[in-house]
């Protein structure tokens, strides 16, 4: 039986998503946007490959919740993104707004949905989506870590012209300038970073200028397209924690996700390795922090309450 993804937002990251699970044959497609146009006008674009790309999975466009019901997954992009000198906590009240209506929508239609939250300032965001939404917290999930993570590896792989799939590594904590690399985890062709520094192959300076391009690096990238932010990255990792729920992959992968005391944190979303299967958020990995990780984890934490606490200032009802 063919699953339904629901995509609740077709703008870049959107349609993009679109693309690539048609690509993959992962699902049939509904693209939900109040700009129903933009819907309709991708998903028949995104139809009329099909020939050429032989998939076989239905695309259809709408601005009615009705069209997405009993969605096995929703990934939610709805919002505005940023321009250039705007934080990702300036879009907070505009997408505050935005993800309540969401929620209202998507609670009555599709209640057993695997929920992926894209927009941003993404670990308030899901965290208000899934209070507004009341849907089970394993079940709503934040998309953040992946993306990081990604650019981290990606920007190493550069450095040390190093291929990608040799290079592991994950970040933790919010999706800003306070998330933190996991340098204790971060191998390159098997090896510790700390022995490719000690070889001299990379200096600790060249490290912390790649972990700061991580932290700022959807700044950058909003910088060279002065319309719009970052999305051919983002919508490949919402697509790889939809694969691993309705595949059942069991994946491992740094994602904004509840935590009820793991971390020595409660009631709150944070970056997180979980491993995703077909239950949602199977487990919260929690794994051995340096000193130096935990503070850094701790601050980035503070933050994402920080701005939760201003959200509660926009609406008491969180
Ligand atoms: O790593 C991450 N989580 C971030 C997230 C990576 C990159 C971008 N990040 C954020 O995703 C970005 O800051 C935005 O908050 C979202 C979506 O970014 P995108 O680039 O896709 O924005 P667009 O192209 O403006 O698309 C947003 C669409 C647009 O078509 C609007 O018409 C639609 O959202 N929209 C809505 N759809 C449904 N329901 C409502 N209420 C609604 N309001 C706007």
């Amino acid at each position: 039986m063919k699953k339904k993804i629901t995509l609740i937002g077709a703008g870049q990251i959107g349609g993009t998503l679109a693309h690539l699970i048609a690509l993959k044959g992962l699902a049939d497609v509904v693209l939900f946007d109040v700009a129903e146009g933009l819907a309709k006008g991708k998903a028949l674009d995104i139809a009329q490959s099909s020939p050429i790309e032989e998939f076989n999975i239905n695309l259809r466009g709408t601005n009615n919740y009705k069209d997405t019901e009993n969605s096995d997954v929703i990934i939610i992009t709805a919002g505005v993104p940023r321009k250039p000198g705007m934080s990702r906590d300036d879009l907070l009240g505009i997408n505050l707004k935005i993800i309540k209506e969401v929620a209202q929508g998507i609670k009555d239609t599709s209640p057993n949905a695997f929920v992926i939250c894209i927009t941003n300032p993404l670990d308030i965001i899901v965290m208000a989506l899934q209070k507004y939404s009341g849907l089970p917290k394993n079940k709503v999930v934040g998309m953040a870590g992946i993306l990081d993570s990604s650019r981290f590896i990606y920007f190493l792989s550069q450095k040390l012209n190093v291929e990608v799939r040799n290079i592991k590594s994950f970040v933790l904590g919010g999706h800003g300038d306070t998330m933190v690399a996991m340098l204790n985890y971060t191998k390159i062709n098997g090896e510790p970073i700390e022995n490719i520094i000690k070889s001299g192959k990379l200096s600790s300076e060249e490290l912390n200028k790649i972990i700061e391009r991580t932290q700022k690096g959807g700044a950058e990238i909003v910088k060279y397209l002065e319309k719009g932010s970052a999305f051919y990255a983002p919508a490949s990792a919402g697509v790889e924690m939809a694969e691993s729920y309705i595949k059942d992959l069991k994946k491992e992968l740094p994602c904004a996700a509840y935590l009820n005391g793991e971390y020595g944190v409660k009631d709150i979303y944070a970056g997180v390795p979980v491993i995703i299967g077909k239950n949602g958020v199977e487990k919260v990995i929690e794994i051995k922090l340096l000193q130096e990780e935990e503070k850094k984890f701790e601050k980035s934490i503070k933050a994402v309450q920080d701005l939760f606490n201003a959200a509660k200032k926009i609406d008491s009802s969180l």
